[in-house]
């Protein structure tokens, strides 16, 4: 009914999603993994218009992963991991530079994998920060400790803007839509050991792979 779909959103149900990312052997689902990112997306939205080209980017990318899925190879793109090995052992990834490949799953969701490191890293922050603490310094401070090493200039400097706009921690608490500031802290307790599993699995299959620079 238009009761239940008019439900706020809430961030605790995002990140939710990505405990269903791991199977029972520590692969990792597609699916899933893109539906978080969806959320996400959706939060980022919430905070005003100047976050749109960040999620435009993000939006690309997780509509390149939906479409492999529901390809005809899509049954190769279940896992993360059968993505790579299936991507790999037919040579669809451009390696070295951006070529006959340039938007493999595998360097799409790289750069997804990429900014998940600075969702860790924002949210420990947020989760053990205080009243008086600013959204802009944590966003930032996550973002030049991880994402920034992997973007231009030119990037780098519009996403500083970004994060000089961004709400203040009441308010960024209130679009999160947890509750008072404990929940807060308790949800985030619970789901970021959940997004460092899920993050750090794939930094490993990456490593393994020599997969971590690709253009
Ligand atoms: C809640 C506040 C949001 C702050 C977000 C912090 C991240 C800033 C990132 C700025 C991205 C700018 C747009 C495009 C960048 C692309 O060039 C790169 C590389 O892709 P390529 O060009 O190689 O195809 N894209 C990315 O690095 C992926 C960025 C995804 C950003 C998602 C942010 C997640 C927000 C979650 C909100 C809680």
């Amino acid at each position: 009914s238009a009761v239940i779909e008019e439900q706020k959103f809430s961030l605790q149900e995002v990140l939710d999603t990505f405990k269903l990312c791991l199977s029972e052997n520590q692969d990792v689902y597609v699916e899933h993994y893109v539906a978080g990112w969806r959320g996400l997306v959706k939060f980022m939205n919430s905070l005003g218009n100047v976050f749109t080209f960040i999620s435009k980017d993000a939006v690309n990318k997780i509509q390149i992963l939906v479409n492999f899925l529901n390809g005809e190879n899509g049954s190769h793109y279940v896992t993360i991991q059968s993505m790579v090995k299936y991507e790999l052992d037919n040579q669809l990834v451009d390696l070295e530079k951006r070529g006959s490949h340039p938007e493999s799953g595998s360097r799409t969701l790289l750069r997804l994998h990429r900014a998940l490191r600075w969702l860790e890293l924002f949210l420990e922050r947020l989760r053990t920060s205080t009243e008086d603490s600013k959204t802009s310094v944590m966003c930032a401070d996550a973002y030049n400790e991880s994402l920034s090493q992997h973007h231009p200039w030119v990037i780098r400097k519009a996403a500083g803007m970004a994060f000089y706009v961004l709400p203040g921690r009441p308010t960024f608490f209130e679009v999160m839509n947890v509750g008072g500031a404990e929940k807060v802290v308790d949800m985030l307790g619970d789901a970021i050991p959940m997004i460092s599993k899920v993050y750090q699995i794939t930094e490993d299959l990456y490593a393994q792979n020599n997969l971590l620079e690709l253009p």
